[in-house]
């Protein structure tokens, strides 16, 4: 069967000065190497300089299929920003429910991930019960509670944030049921019986602001030596790491990694985070990928320091704008799920791109999709599609391509396809109908739709390619089975649309 390949005719509409300017620029780049292998994710960068890199999550986030997407295939790691934690896990004395948390782990096991888990001992989201126990039983609640879960865990959790934020700003022992109860002895009381309940997972004491040298670092420092001493089973320490644009880099937090180290502690970032105030502009995204460059340098820098965790990856589930009402914007993906500039600070720094001469690495992009077309018996097919960068680095479009799948029906076996408008230009885009050698379920020919060049900047859309096809006797199309079709008339994700860098798939699921 043969196919054909017609020029579309560009209907052009006049476009704002500024959209046109950023487009230009976008598609000056042309060229560039050929490309071979898919993108290296963020923990295959970490992996091959021996850390980890992760992301915390929670269990409504889960059902996005977007956003479970990237963290299933992004992150090595996983951490539950709520579900382990005492108010979920013990709610009432004595009841405990893991429903929430076996969640996560099954997910994590699902996608060759480790999980962290968070937390066994703190003062906050605590159930009141805890609070209002007689001091002289509150140890024993605790230890219940930490064998209990930790238990329940053995094999699904690797690393345990025994305690969390057991300080002060200032350095002193923060107030809680359990150090009201057993004073300073509480950690290793703690740390004693996650041992007993999980003798394979490595124990940590979190806490914030330790990142750099200062009074609550060396509280902390002080703390783990003595522990250490004691021989009281303690593994690392966790560095939360929830930084502030405006508050400036925790001062010299490589050589504060270095001193836990030295004492033969693994290091963890476990809560990375860098917020801003409102509205982000550019300098602040540019302190904030520095930010996370510089935590990501130190990392590296400090062997025992094992792997970092953001805590979550992207704007549109983070912990901030309710905490810090007017900050934000504090991840490396923003609302969209679409990677920021600090995304790409971090793949750099983790050795992106240091392919040792062998040529760049092919783009990450992904497919969306839009119904322009409401008739699914008429004699026209009209996809929209847009082209997302999703990668850290601009992505090279001369050898990418996309394909639109449907069927053809009866009548002409030869097509002419159209771009009838983009912002891209319509000149910049190709399209031709192919038929398919073996046929599939709702699938026997597909649109392709390809590039004459260009580049896109990391996050950036190709924005809507209005696309149109039919047969050359115009006879009808039934659209209702075609593999590709959707029926949302705004765009969004298009896993049936499959995206190419040169053979390669990149994006999407053929028929
Ligand atoms: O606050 C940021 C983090 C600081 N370090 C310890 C972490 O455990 C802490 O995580 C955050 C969670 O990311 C938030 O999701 O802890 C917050 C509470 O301390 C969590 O927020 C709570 C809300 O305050 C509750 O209203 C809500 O019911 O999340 C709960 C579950 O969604």
């Amino acid at each position: 069967m043969s196919s054909v390949m017609r020029c579309g005719h560009g209907r052009t509409r006049g476009l704002p000065a500024l959209l046109v300017g950023a487009l230009t620029l976008a598609f000056a780049l042309t060229g560039g190497p050929a490309t071979a292998a898919q993108q290296d994710t963020l923990h295959e960068l970490a992996a091959a300089q021996g850390k980890y890199f992760g992301s915390a999550t929670d269990n409504p986030e889960l059902s996005d299929a977007a956003y479970a997407a990237t963290l299933g295939s992004e992150f090595g790691q996983i951490t539950p920003g709520n579900s382990m934690k005492w108010d979920t896990t013990e709610p009432v004395q004595g009841q405990f429910d893991f429903t929430k948390g076996d969640v996560i782990t099954a997910f994590a096991a699902q996608h060759d991930q480790t999980v962290r888990g968070h937390t066994l001992v703190w003062h906050s989201q605590l159930p009141s019960w805890v609070g209002n126990l007689p001091p002289a039983q509150v140890e024993a609640a605790m230890t219940r509670h930490i064998t209990e879960e930790a238990t329940h865990y053995r094999g699904a959790v690797t690393a345990w944030d025994v305690v969390n934020e057991p300080f002060n700003e200032d350095g002193t022992f923060r107030t809680s049921p359990f150090y009201t109860a057993m004073g300073t002895d509480y950690v290793a009381t703690a740390l004693r019986a996650a041992h007993a309940a999980d003798p394979d997972a490595k124990l940590y004491l979190n806490d914030y602001n330790i990142e750099g040298l200062g009074a609550k670092s060396d509280a902390m420092y002080a703390l783990v030596s003595e522990l250490l001493d004691e021989g009281v089973p303690l593994d690392g320490v966790g560095m939360q790491a929830h930084l502030a644009v405006q508050y400036g880099f925790p001062y010299q937090m490589q050589a504060n990694m270095r001193r836990f180290a030295d004492l033969g502690l693994d290091v963890a970032v476990t809560e990375l985070d860098v917020r801003m105030q409102l509205p982000s502009d550019t300098a602040k995204s540019d302190t904030q990928a520095a930010y996370y460059r510089q935590v990501v340098e130190a990392c590296l820098a400090v062997e025992r320091c094992v792997g970092i965790t953001v805590w979550d990856y992207t704007d549109k589930y983070s912990w901030v704008p309710s905490t810090f009402p007017g900050q934000g914007a504090a991840n490396l993906y923003d609302e969209n799920l679409l990677p920021k500039p600090a995304h790409g600070a971090v793949r750099t720094a983790l050795g992106a791109g240091d392919d040792g001469g062998q040529g760049g690495e092919p783009g990450a992009f992904k497919a969306q999709y839009r119904n322009t077309d409401a008739s699914v018996g008429d004699n026209q097919i009209k996809p929209g599609l847009q082209l997302v960068n999703t990668g850290g680095t601009a992505g090279d479009l001369s050898d990418v391509t996309l394909r639109y799948w449907f069927t053809a029906g009866n009548g002409a076996a030869t097509y002419s396809s159209w771009c009838d408008w983009s912002p891209i230009g319509c000149s910049h885009v190709t399209h031709r109908v192919v038929a398919m050698d073996t046929p599939e379920a709702g699938a026997d020919h597909y649109l392709e739709v390809g590039f004459t060049g260009g580049s896109l900047a990391p996050g950036a859309s190709t924005g809507e390619i209005q696309l149109r096809l039919n047969k050359t006797d115009w006879s009808a199309f039934d659209e209702s089975d075609d593999y590709s079709r959707g029926s949302g008339t705004s765009y969004a994700d298009a896993p049936k649309i499959a995206v190419y860098a040169g053979d390669e798939l990149v994006w999407g699921i053929e028929p």
